[in-house]
């Protein structure tokens, strides 16, 4: 191929891989297979790699994420990005819309979602995107086109020409389905791990490493235009132009006649703020017609036609009574703040985490402290930290414990880890936590057995490990306050269908460290019974495809011991299946990764029918992984299995596959 021919096929490439970028990333309708996708893509790479001086800056093949950098260079704001007003109540809106109606009258309204993300300015230049900053200071910011480049709902070339030349101003997000999910990889890493959708959104941006940022599944909103070379009369027009320029607007965005039915979106939309996948702190609300914000104008701090309805805060600050420890599943020592009850977001709070004593160091958070807790992004609210300045001197800090909180032993702690154990085996706490994990659905999913009844049971001494659940009797359990006849043949029916699971659920119920359900399942697949399973060395354990040195010891240490044995042959004894017959079927030992959210199967119910057929389900992608399921807002491990090219199916797919309809 000449360079001509070369240069008109990169221009058709590029038009048709922009073009299913935006049906995937801005408007969530792909309308070609991922698959077909990477082809286009692999198909331009190799073409600009064979022609380099036809690479240009809005390619998509510059998303990938460039050479690291030193440092971001600052860069002025040609206009300021000044700040909003805040108002907190519903009257001090109405006492805005005074304000206004004072300058002008007939007012409409633009009613927005207010994303709490980052604020950044996207500059564009005869329809390419050419760089993109931070809000900063208000005046200059970073410079942080290489991470924005990344982002794929960020268009790199404008779509149509009503804008050519102009600042875009808008959010960036991290969603928080995909926040959590990233947190819980971070922290199985040993990497950062953010307080909120927003830090990490923050923290993601301010990479210096920009394929970093490629992997990050951040997102955007846009709802300003800075300035353009053309005039645009309404907010309302500005974002349709926006929209057809490419860019995502949020949907939820709608036009109020009237103050009071403002305050109604505010009112509506404060209910829906917990369904959504965004972070929102308030609402927006702008005078709509431009030729009316120009008469209003702005002061040196705010405009004057716009102003910020917060909600109520999901941050609160109160006093930090005591610090006690919890102690978990494998003896782990966890600080928890019990907090004066407060207020945080509507929910009331009375206990929040503290992580680890680490942290609380750091944070030198003491008994006594008023504290600032945040619920956000998660469902466990944190202490974010103490407020050093309404220190009375009273304060007191807490040390790491020596002794268990529950049994007494001495607690221990390796040089490696964070963690503080108690070495007890025997300790109550985590015969607790043995048996709620054993019980639990991913495990031998015992119904009717919660931690309230596992803690009634320990008290009464009924059960001393785990196969005491195998011998407990109808009087046993009418002992138990709140049972009757009817709930403990319940319990008793669970506990019997549990005998039935079968070996990669014992194995995960077993609770040896390191082995999840993963592992349990390559574990299954692999060997016929526990007996053989016993038998191996960590060495022989090693060379199970897929399994770590880290839990291949476990295992043998787990089976070295006594007691473990003992365990083993009493739950042999009670007819616990302990053995596995080689499922024979289309799936088996194939390897399913999920991401995302499914529309009509749970995501426990999902990994049921993948076991069920003989295949594994594993949580990480990898090159070995078979299918890779991916449902609305998938993670990071869609994009790592998109650059793997694993073979990627949706939900209908998947159930095709499963024989499920
Ligand atoms: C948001 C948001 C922030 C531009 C004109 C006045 C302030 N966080 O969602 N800012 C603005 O508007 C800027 N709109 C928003 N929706």
């Amino acid at each position: 191929m000449n360079k001509n021919d070369a240069k008109k096929q990169i221009q058709k490439l590029r038009d048709e891989i922009n073009y299913h970028n935006y049906q995937y990333y801005v408007e969530n309708n792909p309308v070609i297979s991922d698959y077909e996708y990477d082809m286009l893509l692999k198909k331009l790479e190799a073409l600009e790699t064979q022609y380099p001086t036809l690479i240009t800056s809005d390619s998509p093949t510059q998303r990938v994420g460039g050479e690291p950098l030193k440092g971001f260079a600052t860069v002025g704001h040609k206009i300021p990005m000044i700040s909003l007003d805040n108002a907190y109540s519903y009257d001090e809106l109405r006492e805005f819309d005074e304000r206004v109606k004072k300058v002008v009258t007939e007012v409409e309204y633009i009613c927005e979602p207010k994303i709490d993300g980052v604020s950044i300015a996207l500059i564009y230049e005869n329809g390419v995107f050419i760089r993109g900053a931070t809000r900063g200071d208000g005046i200059k910011g970073d410079d942080i086109s290489s991470n924005l480049r990344t982002i794929r709902s960020i268009p790199l070339r404008l779509h149509g020409s009503n804008l050519q030349n102009a600042e875009v101003r808008g959010e960036v997000y991290f969603p928080i389905s995909s926040f959590k999910r990233f947190n819980k990889e971070q922290e199985k890493k040993g990497e950062q791990v953010f307080a909120n959708p927003r830090n990490a959104a923050a923290g993601s941006l301010r990479q210096l490493d920009p394929r970093i940022v490629a992997s990050r599944p951040l997102d955007t909103y846009l709802y300003y235009i800075s300035y353009a070379d053309k005039d645009f009369k309404s907010q309302e027009k500005s974002l349709e132009t926006l929209r057809a320029a490419g860019f995502r607007i949020n949907p939820l965005i709608k036009k109020a006649a009237s103050i009071e039915e403002a305050i109604s979106y505010c009112r509506t939309l404060e209910t829906k703020r917990e369904s959504l996948d965004y972070e929102i702190d308030g609402v927006v609300l702008k005078v709509n017609s431009f030729a009316q914000q120009r008469e209003l104008g702005s002061t040196i701090k705010h405009p004057r036609w716009a102003i910020a309805f917060k909600f109520t805060a999901k941050q609160a600050t109160t006093k930090l009574k005591d610090i006690v420890i919890q102690v978990g599943r494998t003896g782990t020592l966890t600080p928890v703040a019990i907090l004066e009850p407060v207020q945080v977001g509507g929910v009331t709070v009375s206990r929040a985490t503290l992580h680890n004593f680490d942290e609380l160091k750091r944070k030198d958070i003491r008994v006594g402290d008023m504290v600032l807790v945040e619920r956000s992004g998660d469902v466990i609210p944190q202490v974010v930290k103490s407020i050093s300045e309404k220190r009375t001197g009273e304060e007191k800090a807490r040390t790491i414990p020596r002794k268990c909180p529950v049994c007494g032993s001495d607690v221990i702690r390796t040089l490696d880890e964070v963690a503080v154990r108690c070495p007890n085996k025997q300790c109550p706490a985590r015969l607790k936590w043995r048996i709620e994990y054993f019980a639990s659905r991913d495990a031998m999913d015992i119904d009717h057995l919660g931690g309230q009844t596992i803690d009634k049971l320990i008290e009464k001494g009924l059960i001393d490990n785990i196969a005491d659940l195998y011998a407990l009797t109808e009087q046993d359990l009418l002992q138990l306050e709140g049972f009757k006849e009817k709930s403990v043949q319940n319990l008793l029916d669970s506990i019997e269908k549990s005998k039935h699971q079968g070996l990669a659920r014992l194995m995960y119920g077993l609770g040896i460290r390191h082995v999840g359900k993963y592992a349990s399942q390559i574990l299954a697949a692999q060997y016929q019974s526990i007996d053989e399973l016993a038998s191996k060395t960590a060495e022989e354990l090693t060379q199970i495809h897929g399994l770590g040195e880290k839990t291949a010891e476990a295992i043998a240490t787990f089976f070295a011991t006594e007691e473990n044995i003992e365990l083993i042959n009493k739950l042999k004894g009670i007819g616990i299946r302990t053995k596995e017959t080689k499922k024979e079927g289309p799936l088996n030992g194939k390897k399913f990764v999920f991401t995302g959210g499914l529309s009509t199967l749970s995501r426990p119910d999902a990994s049921d029918l993948v076991m069920k057929k003989g295949g594994m389900v594993a949580s990480a992608i990898g090159k070995d992984i078979d299918y890779v399921v991916v449902g609305s807002d998938p993670g990071s491990k869609y994009e790592k299995a998109k650059k793997l090219g694993l073979t990627i199916i949706d939900e209908n797919e998947f159930k095709k596959l499963i024989g499920v309809s």
